[in-house]
């Protein structure tokens, strides 16, 4: 089957429905399911409370604290919803690149017969109230400046409603790369300016839809208002014209290849 990616080189976004295996989607959400606990363990002792109804109000108390700058950097970024590394190099997370028809999406929008992802893959959990965990409008390209060009594949591992949240993105905000800085907190840089952008809310989603859009786009995470946790992953690929100088899977062979001598990561130097 062909898939028409003319909306991603037209609006640099794309929303395709039902395009990776339930059946690999269910994996990745099991294994994180299963993993959440060792993120609360590591914020259990600043005081954050486990369920549901209380960790996201708990870490967002911690980060506004005076004191919060003293919270060692790994932890905070665990706080804003980020599964720590040991988690991220899980294999299971692999699955969902693994897809078929999503690598068929990916290598028509990237023009390439090779893919190549960055590793690791994020993996967020974003509890209820937890607005810290919440991205600023940003350009992907900001915290990837390592490949020479890519996309941004996102894609929920719940159902996703204006409640839920998910990803806000902004039309024709990718002429250009805007340049911004490392916010007080550390983790995400200061939000871009989005006055006069028009904001598209990427509402609703299912687990199996994915979200694609190139490194220029604005977006932002979108709270989450509901009393469930988001789980979601992000992927970022690149194909055969584009370069990295760190961790890269080459999904043509499953090989990860490390950052040489110079510095560059890529096999076909
Ligand atoms: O999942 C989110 O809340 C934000 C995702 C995001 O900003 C990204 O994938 O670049």
């Amino acid at each position: 089957m062909d898939f028409d990616t003319q909306p991603f080189f037209r609006d640099g976004f794309q929303i395709f429905r039902g395009l990776v295996a339930l059946d690999r989607v269910a994996v990745v959400k099991q294994r994180l399911e299963t993993r959440l606990n060792s993120a609360l363990d590591l914020m259990r002792p600043l005081g954050v409370r486990p369920e549901v109804a209380h960790a996201g109000g708990d870490i967002r108390a911690l980060l506004a604290a005076p004191n919060a700058q003293s919270i060692d950097m790994d932890l905070r970024v665990t706080m804003t919803g980020s599964f720590p590394l040991d988690v991220r190099l899980d294999p299971v997370l692999l699955e969902i690149p693994h897809d078929e028809n999503l690598q068929r999406v990916l290598k028509s929008a990237l023009n390439t017969s090779h893919l190549r992802m960055h590793m690791p893959p994020m993996a967020r959990f974003i509890f209820p109230g937890n607005f810290d965990a919440g991205v600023p409008p940003h350009q992907d390209v900001s915290y990837n400046h390592h490949m020479s060009n890519f996309l941004t594949l996102w894609t929920p591992l719940v159902e996703i409603d204006e409640a839920c949240g998910g990803v806000t993105v902004f039309r024709a905000s990718d002429r250009t790369e805007f340049s911004t800085q490392l916010s007080a907190l550390g983790v995400w840089n200061e939000g871009l300016d989005t006055e006069g952008l028009e904001p598209v809310n990427c509402t609703p989603m299912s687990p199996g839809d994915v979200l694609i859009f190139n490194k220029l786009l604005i977006h932002r995470s979108m709270p989450n208002l509901s009393d469930r946790i988001r789980f979601s992953m992000d992927y970022r690929f690149f194909g055969d014209q584009d370069s990295s100088s760190k961790h890269y899977l080459d999904l043509s062979t499953g090989q990860v290849i490390a950052p040489n001598e110079t510095g560059r990561a890529s096999s076909d130097e």
